[in-house]
């Protein structure tokens, strides 16, 4: 059927009053509310006063303005219906078969950091009432909220003079993923904030039914081409992390795996405060990184961290804790990497690193760990078939003072430095995972093996292979050692202490071992397991 009256209420006017103009033009009659109706008028269109259909006023400074039979009788009335067109006609509703509605800005009003107040008045009520109603009866309404839509209905309207049942359908059901998503936001920002509007502690953050994730965009593709991808993200979040960092160089998008590799390259050295504990430098291929180390200056901690293993450096992802430089920039452009990912950039050295075409270069903005301290995203999460795993993030702040020595032999002030190192970086390696550490470099990284002492091999036998030497070093495991093993692998290598969180049942073999290679062997009471 040819539609002959449309409701339009918009929040957002991005091409509104064309596209009501064509709606005229095209014999339909516009009735609007308060502010849609001034500026469609101001434009010389005709439109009806929504309070001359409803023959109510709007009141309560817009509070109640649509929220009336006469409109909802109009959009939900079913026209195949003989009680409902009775019902029509005795009472006087007019038939609507249009809804053009966008929702007040309760998203952006939250992120420009307005009063309580100010957000509560953002909260739609009429909107979502009038898109729901209209979604509901889409067999003989079209419901219009996105303003990217209003060309494709012109163009059927002008073509075929309605709008087809496919095309409602669509709409309908754009509909409702609109009001769904909005009421979610809603809620989450809700349970952020106490009653008086102060934020909450993060572990109070916990929404009973859902969890709410924006869509940002749609990827080339997943993991690996043949699978689709996207992008999407917490919404009321304000933390430092690739979701919400910033592109400033580099023509190819973020892949999937881009994003996913930063996630954990940034994650590893905001472990590290750049005032108190140096430059931090990671470089990471498939989740894993193949160089971690600390320097004075970037340039120091990025050569350190390549020596590693620059054969596995190739195409990887680098992440830095501070800010980079023209020296380190420099280094940088004499490889192929795919990402780089820190703070900020000193003029000199975006230019420099502009000039790889295929690097994307990413800032947050100036915020690096210390803000991370005040983070505000509380969980991690994780898909299994058919399901969501749901936990806390894993932030704990890792406090030597509470380090227990458990061997005969107290840590050197060296060793302690490499093992208070070694364990923030095993933290972020694919368990089994461990780490050989000596002067803040991590020279042997042992990933995702199925048993600790593979790692503790496969990782001491590279870290051979590249020249490294392991005389005096440490080892950092991110579980306790089930056996004794490892330890005594350890000692044929030339570690001299090893951190470990404790806690197996063969403790006191694993620490007899350690005492019998004159190792020190500290316990730090946290596992940090990395699936
Ligand atoms: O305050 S409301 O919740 N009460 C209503 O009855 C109502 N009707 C439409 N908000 C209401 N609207 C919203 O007003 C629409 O969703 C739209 O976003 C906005 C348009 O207002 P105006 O035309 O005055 O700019």
């Amino acid at each position: 059927m040819k539609p002959v009256r449309a409701i339009v209420s918009v929040s957002d006017k991005t091409g509104i009053v064309d596209f009501v103009k064509k709606l005229v033009d095209l014999g339909i009659e516009i009735i609007s509310t308060g502010g849609t109706a001034k500026l469609l008028k101001e434009a010389g269109i005709p439109v009806r006063e929504i309070s001359d259909l409803t023959g109510f006023p709007e009141i309560m400074e817009g509070r109640v303005k649509t929220l009336h039979p006469k409109v909802h009788g109009g959009i939900l009335a079913r026209r195949d219906k003989e009680d409902h067109l009775k019902a029509m006609e005795e009472l006087g509703i007019e038939r609507i078969d249009m809804v053009v509605v966008n929702l007040y800005p309760f998203k952006e009003t939250v992120k420009r950091g307005a009063s309580l107040e100010e957000i509560i008045e953002n909260i739609d009520i009429g909107g979502p009432t009038m898109v729901r109603a209209a979604a509901k009866n889409y067999r003989d309404v079209a419901i219009v909220t996105d303003p990217k839509d209003y060309d494709l209905v012109v163009k059927e309207l002008e073509e075929t003079g309605k709008i087809s049942l496919k095309t409602r359908f669509y709409l309908a059901k754009k509909a409702f993923n609109l009001t769904a998503h909005y009421d979610a936001l809603i809620s989450d920002f809700l349970y952020s904030i106490d009653e008086e509007g102060n934020p909450v502690a993060v572990r109070e953050m916990r929404n009973p039914l859902t969890i709410t994730f924006e869509k940002v965009q749609d990827l080339r593709y997943g993991e690996n081409p043949h699978q689709r991808g996207a992008f999407y993200k917490e919404v009321f979040i304000d933390e430092p992390c690739v979701s919400s960092a910033e592109k400033l160089a580099g023509e190819k998008e973020l892949s999937f795996n881009n994003l996913y590799d930063l996630d954990g390259a940034f994650n590893l050295v905001l472990e590290f405060d750049p005032e108190k504990e140096g430059v931090a430098c990671a470089i990471i291929k498939h989740a894993n990184p193949c160089g971690v180390a600390l320097g004075k200056t970037p340039e120091e901690a990025y050569e350190k961290a390549l020596n590693v293993d620059p054969v596995s450096a190739f195409g990887g992802i680098i992440a830095f804790n501070s800010k980079v430089n023209a020296e380190v920039a420099k280094l940088i452009t004499q490889r192929f990497y795919e990402c780089i990912i820190a703070p900020e950039y000193d003029e000199e050295a975006l230019e420099i690193l502009k000039t790889k075409k295929n690097l994307r270069v990413l800032t947050t903005n100036g915020l690096s760990g210390l803000e991370r301290r005040g983070q505000k995203s509380p969980f991690d999460y994780r898909r299994i078939t058919g399901g969501l795993l749901v936990q806390d993030r894993d932030l704990v702040v890792f406090d030597p003072e509470k380090v227990k020595v458990v061997t005969d032999r107290e840590p050197t002030e060296r060793e302690w430095e490499d093992m208070i190192f070694a364990f923030k970086v095993v933290k972020w390696v694919k368990s089994n995972s461990v780490v050989y550490a000596k002067n803040k470099v991590a020279i042997g990284i042992g990933v995702g093996q199925t048993s600790r002492i593979d790692s503790a091999r496969c990782a001491a036998e590279k870290a051979k292979m590249m020249g490294m030497d392991l005389e005096g070093s440490v080892l950092a495991s991110e579980a306790f050692f089930p056996f004794r093993d490892s330890v005594d692998e350890a000692a044929k290598v030339g570690v001299t202490a090893i951190i470990q969180p404790g806690g197996s049942i063969r403790d006191s073999e694993v620490i007899q071992a350690a005492n019998e290679h004159n190792m020190a062997m500290v316990f730090t009471g946290i596992r940090h397991f990395r699936h």
